[in-house]
């Protein structure tokens, strides 16, 4: 099998109580699990594909035989999506470095408004979806995107070829609804509790050499 579901790298109640530990394992082993198998179900289909990275398919998704294009766009954007998901959380969040803190500043005026933008936008995204930081033609930007549609297919990438994601919050009911139900707001304030913010800031200074 080409793609395999990646190891959580902490246990299942370490996110608690920002995250409790039933919907972490649903989430893991049962949603992002249907994503791995369902891409590598597409991806048998065309075995010229095979040996390409998840993020190499979805960034050059409009050259993927049809057939499987929404296929690759909805489950390899899945496992992508929950692949950085699960990197970005831990139960030592920390702070992130002056460096990063002052590109922030000089993009949102405060950490706090980086913070607030972000939330704005997964409160504003109807339905399923994610709420994201991004590295976009070497600047950090913030939009949410719908479904398990990747920052990578960005089309208006000034880069041309996407945006980099560096931060996402899965705002799709299945990552909260057990603990917060209707509350999406408390769900999205409660999350940077949990951000790994050296994982961040390392997605971040690799987005910059790319
Ligand atoms: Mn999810």
């Amino acid at each position: 099998m080409p793609f395999e579901l990646p190891k959580l790298p902490y246990s299942f109640n370490a996110l608690e109580p920002v995250v409790d530990a039933k919907t972490m394992e649903i989430h893991h082993d049962k949603h992002h699990a249907a994503y791995v198998a369902k891409l590598n179900d597409a991806i048998a289909k065309h075995p010229e594909l095979r040996g390409k990275s998840v993020e190499e398919l979805l960034k050059d998704i409009n050259s993927i035989p049809e057939d499987i294009r929404t296929a690759v766009k909805n489950h390899g954007g899945g496992h992508a999506n929950h692949s950085l998901f699960w990197e970005i959380m831990t139960p030592k969040s920390g702070n992130p470095s002056e460096a990063f803190v002052s590109e922030i500043n000089k993009m949102f005026g405060s950490i706090d408004k980086m913070k607030e933008s972000i939330v704005l936008n997964g409160m504003g995204q109807f339905g399923s979806g994610w709420s994201w930081l991004v590295v976009s033609g070497g600047k950090l930007k913030v939009y949410a995107t719908a479904n398990q549609d990747s920052p990578l297919m960005n089309p208006a990438s000034p880069a041309g070829g996407g945006d980099i994601p560096i931060l996402g919050i899965d705002v799709w009911e299945h990552a909260y609804y057990l603990k917060y139900q209707n509350k999406r707001d408390e769900y999205l304030k409660n999350w940077w509790s949990v951000v790994n913010w050296e994982t961040v800031e390392r997605n971040w200074a690799n987005a910059q050499n790319r």
